[in-house]
């Protein structure tokens, strides 16, 4: 089916959906980064506009590059964000992932949800939760706020000032700041930026200096590099870290490697994360979908994953505690990567 009829039909049940509720909560996935942040503004606003007297309530925690556009950004910052669920909810809106365990926080007690309407734009999950009406997983869309800056040109709406910021810095952030952008995501970009704001009020901002810290894992990561494998002419690093993966990760694709795998270890309570990302013109020339493999990997070990092809993550725990987590679940990872890229390279 063509994807604007998707999404035609969707903003339909959606709006029927909220008319008939009454306690309803928008939420994104916990640590919310600014592509979360952006969609459950813009979708509050969205639903706002057409229902004006409906209470909507948010939950969400902000990570600090979402707590930095919202404090520093946004001209008025007074959005009542709270951090624990009501006891009760008639409809949870989930964005940004569709994951009902991503959006919960595991110290919180679990709220009564009668439904659950999830839009999101990573892969689509095997399994949603039962209490899922209605869903919009668009994975050929870069980010959650590009659908929503869709849903406002569909239902011919304006977003306010403050929510075209928020959507323009989901959109710049989930694209490497175009980078990684189609022809649709210009237009939908375009879409926002004809109400009169600029790229660089949100770039700026962006460009934020690097914690002491964060250089420090970027370097530790480099240094933790144990071996580099050679699929093809493709170059593949696996790393460590005990904080920044995401972004030790990132350092280790700009020193040249055309995939790159960091993981992180906490003993106390076995728990792994994982970082991973890929070069565009590998996922272009192979079948890779890093994606793919994380959920494979999340929920081998009781825990979940996903992403896109080029930019994915994983959580899990190990069945004991074992020091040498590397040497358990790189090769895992490997032989993943391998197949993929080994079975199918497609040249131009
Ligand atoms: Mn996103």
């Amino acid at each position: 089916m063509n994807s604007n009829l998707t999404i035609r039909n969707f903003i339909t049940d959606l709006i029927c959906s909220v008319k008939d509720s009454s306690l309803i909560v928008i939420t994104g996935h916990n640590n919310a980064d600014p592509d979360a942040l952006a969609a459950v503004m813009g979708l509050k606003e969205f639903l706002n506009q057409i229902y004006p007297n409906k209470k909507i309530d948010l939950v969400l925690n902000l990570n600090k590059l979402a707590e930095k556009i919202y404090k520093e950004i946004l001209s008025d910052p007074k959005w009542n964000f709270s951090k624990t669920y009501p006891e009760k909810i008639d409809l949870l809106i989930i964005t940004d992932t569709s994951d009902l365990g991503m959006a919960i926080q595991k110290e919180s007690t679990t709220p009564i949800i009668q439904n659950i309407i999830v839009i999101d734009h990573h892969v689509n999950p095997i399994k949603l939760d039962n209490r899922v009406k209605h869903s919009l997983i668009l994975s050929e869309y870069s980010s959650t706020a590009e659908i929503i800056t869709k849903f406002f040109q569909m239902q011919e709406l304006i977003p306010n000032r403050d929510i075209v910021l928020a959507l323009l810095a989901g959109i710049i952030t989930d694209t490497g700041h175009f980078r990684y952008a189609t022809k649709d995501t210009l237009d939908n970009a375009k879409f926002l930026l004809e109400t009169g704001v600029s790229i660089s009020e949100v770039t700026e901002k962006l460009n934020k200096k690097m914690a002491r810290s964060e250089k420090i894992a970027r370097l530790k990561g480099a240094n933790r590099i144990q071996k580099i494998h050679y699929i093809h002419d493709y170059i593949v690093v696996f790393s460590h870290v005990s904080s920044y993966e995401a972004s030790a990760c990132k350092a280790l694709i700009d020193l040249g490697a055309d995939v790159s795998i960091i993981l992180s270890y906490v003993p106390k309570t076995h728990e792994f994360r994982i970082s991973s990302r890929a070069k565009g013109k590998l996922i272009r020339e192979t079948s890779l979908h890093l994606g793919e493999i994380m959920k494979i990997i999340g929920e081998k070990y009781n825990g979940s994953g996903g992403g896109h092809d080029g930019a994915a993550g994983a959580y899990g725990i190990l069945s004991n505690d074992n020091k040498d987590y590397m040497s358990e679940l790189v090769p895992e990872i490997l032989k993943l990567i391998k197949k993929e890229i080994g079975a199918k390279v497609y040249y131009d």
